[in-house]
């Protein structure tokens, strides 16, 4: 049987964040608008709660990834615990997150700690958010405190998450906190978290000369099939501003890349036209060829890249295994060209909050049972994985 093997340094593992797993982050602005919700409201669905109580379950959950084979985890640290007001750190927090770390190391798996996934303290959001002109200093900060407690046990600092699709969900369409639809405050908040990555680089740096440091960018592959001149256009443009509009500024500020993908769009008479062939559970268009054409894309940075994120719901596990075979196939294919591809994060290891839309989407390679308290219960598609990472290759 036909067979790729991965480079012997390959790292392989799952991603989660804070918010999504923890349970109980209430000084956040999540928490505070979960808890708030009017009857006009449609979203979120459903409060995060004790989400999967993953705040005092972590032995448990990084068992799992050992039994996935993982030599690597990307998890999230929790800057409103951390801070929960400005600049008086919780030592007792920071203590845990110490706990958390050590029990990853323990288990020999490489850390890839992000430092802002999405939810931000109360404190920040009452002080103007990412709208202040403060917003990168006081970031900054929390990241030198971070890089000064937690550093030696993190190999991989991600400073923030996803920054485009935060601020077109935050400050474009309304749908998650602080609920604005704004496109000259969505254009400041994508100036400020870009120097708050910057600032956060040069403060890490500045305690830890050795770190790595990179953010994470969900990137969508555009593509036309027999679109015309201009559509061939429309999608560099969208190309451009969906990645080097981020990344080019910051590439000296950057140690490597963190790929999120989940989307393409193709593209034909200036509108998505997605053939929508095969589709998760929600409705997201799966297209590994477009995971291989961003891999082949992003070589020009000449910088080492992750895949910090890949994943489906797919709440009956019918194609999470063909999902992750056809996408890793995806990135060998991608590595023989040349792509400096070194890692490949899952998400995620188990069902967790997915945001506005509550618990109904199931991302996770592992069950969890919100009947049945919180139980973890491996799907199949668990088992094929762990395979992959054991003997880090993919059979055709
Ligand atoms: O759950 C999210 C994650 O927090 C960020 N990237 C996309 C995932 C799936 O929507």
């Amino acid at each position: 049987m036909p067979s790729y093997k991965f480079p012997s340094d390959f790292l392989w593992g799952t991603a989660t964040s804070a918010h999504q797993i923890e349970g109980g982050n209430k000084n956040s602005d999540w928490w505070q608008w979960e808890q708030n919700k009017s009857f006009f409201q449609k979203y979120p669905l459903e409060a995060s709660g004790i989400a999967c109580d993953s705040y005092h379950r972590y032995e448990e959950d990084f068992d799992l990834c050992k039994k996935l084979n993982n030599n690597a985890v990307r998890i999230s640290i929790e800057w409103a615990r951390i801070e929960p007001v400005e600049g008086r750190f919780d030592h007792s927090e920071l203590e845990h997150y110490k706990k958390v770390l050590h029990s990853a190391k323990k288990r020999g798996l490489k850390t890839f700690v992000t430092l802002h996934h999405f939810t931000n303290p109360m404190w920040f959001v009452k002080k103007g958010g990412w709208l202040s002109l403060r917003s990168s200093y006081r970031f900054a900060r929390y990241s030198a405190k971070c890089a000064r407690e937690l550093g030696e046990l993190i190999d991989f600092f991600i400073t923030i998450n996803e920054p485009q699709v935060y601020i077109m969900q935050s400050y474009l369409n309304k749908m998650w906190p602080p609920n604005k639809a704004n496109p000259l405050s969505g254009l400041l908040v994508q100036i400020n978290l870009m120097s708050a990555h910057q600032a956060a680089y040069t403060a890490i740096k500045k305690i830890l000369p050795k770190a790595q440091v990179g953010l994470s960018q969900n990137i969508e592959w555009f593509e036309t099939k027999d679109g015309d001149f201009i559509d061939k256009l429309v999608v560099k443009i969208l190309y451009f501003l969906c990645t080097d509009f981020l990344l080019k500024p910051l590439v000296k500020s950057l140690d490597f890349i963190g790929l999120n993908y989940y989307f393409t769009s193709r593209i034909k008479y200036f509108r998505s036209s997605n053939p929508n062939n095969w589709v998760s559970d929600l409705d997201w268009w799966i297209y590994p060829e477009g995971l291989k054409q961003v891999l082949i894309n992003l070589k020009r940075y000449r910088l080492p890249i992750y895949i910090t994120e890949n994943g489906l719901a797919d709440s009956e596990d019918k194609n999470r295994k063909k999902f992750i075979k056809e996408m890793l196939t995806a990135c060998s294919e991608a590595i023989e060209q040349g792509s400096p591809l070194k890692g490949y994060f899952h998400w995620t290891l188990i069902d967790n909050f997915e945001w506005h839309q509550g618990f109904w989407p199931r991302f996770g390679l592992v069950e969890v049972d919100r009947e049945d308290n919180l139980k973890r219960k491996p799907r199949k598609s668990f088992y094929y994985y762990s395979k992959v990472c054991k003997e880090n290759r993919i059979w055709s």
